[in-house]
């Protein structure tokens, strides 16, 4: 058994008009929040997308009308697959931080929800694919308690500026059902291990086997 190289998909989700102040000069571009996911197939159940606070990002130019925000990593993988406006060195016209992009509106092409907001999470790794990370905390153990984290704990929303409503009115989409399951499976492996928030990595890590 070596080592075989998967695919991952990625998922534009567009950043909606009018632009913050920090993201203007971008203005009449098409600017997308990119995330790598394993589970395309599940993309309908998003609730929102995740950001680290303090993470780095920028704005790439990915061709003459699309620009991503990612971190640098990624946009030096996409230019060495030749997805980028400029091959190898790929340049940043926008130097962001994880917090300028706490609340952004979003459109996800597959969503069920027509708008999605981008909120923090403090579990997203730098090295790892965009720095973006999509939530489908029906099928997603550490989706679901990051989302439930956010809902239940007002002192955490305001650290972060989180709005309520771009958090409380989201619910776990039910779509499909495992017969041992039901329809939310992710919810139901976290009420069964008891996991109480996104710090409880043991538990996490024991939901995601199942
Ligand atoms: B998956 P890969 Cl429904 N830091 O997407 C932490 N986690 C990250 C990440 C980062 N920088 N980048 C991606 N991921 C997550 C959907 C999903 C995922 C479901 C169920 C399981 C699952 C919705 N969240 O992953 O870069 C993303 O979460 C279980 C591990 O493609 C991505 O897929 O290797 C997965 O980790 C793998 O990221």
């Amino acid at each position: 058994e070596g080592v075989q190289p998967q695919d991952c998909v990625l998922i534009k989700m567009e950043v909606l008009p009018p632009f913050t102040p920090k993201l203007k000069v971008l203005e009449g571009r098409k600017v997308y929040l990119a995330a790598a996911t394993l589970r395309p197939e599940t993309m309908y159940g998003q609730t929102n997308a995740w950001v680290l606070p303090d993470g780095k990002y920028g704005a790439f130019e990915i061709n003459e009308t699309d620009v991503f925000i990612i971190t640098y990593q990624a946009a030096l993988n996409l230019a060495y697959q030749k997805l980028s406006l400029s091959p190898e060195k790929p340049t940043n016209s926008l130097e962001l931080s994880g917090h300028d992009l706490i609340g952004l509106p979003l459109r996800s092409p597959l969503a069920f929800n027509e708008i999605i907001y981008s909120l923090p999470v403090l579990t997203i790794l730098t090295d790892k694919g965009t720095g973006n990370v999509t939530s489908v905390p029906r099928d997603s153990p550490d989706d679901f308690v990051a989302l439930q984290d956010l809902k239940s704990k007002p002192a955490l929303r305001s650290k972060f500026g989180v709005k309520d409503g771009w958090v409380l009115p989201f619910e776990v989409i039910p779509i499909i059902n495992i017969p041992e399951f039901g329809d939310k499976s992710a919810e139901k492996v976290c009420v069964d291990l008891k996991i109480r928030s996104q710090n409880d990595k043991e538990k996490l890590a024991e939901a995601k086997k199942s």
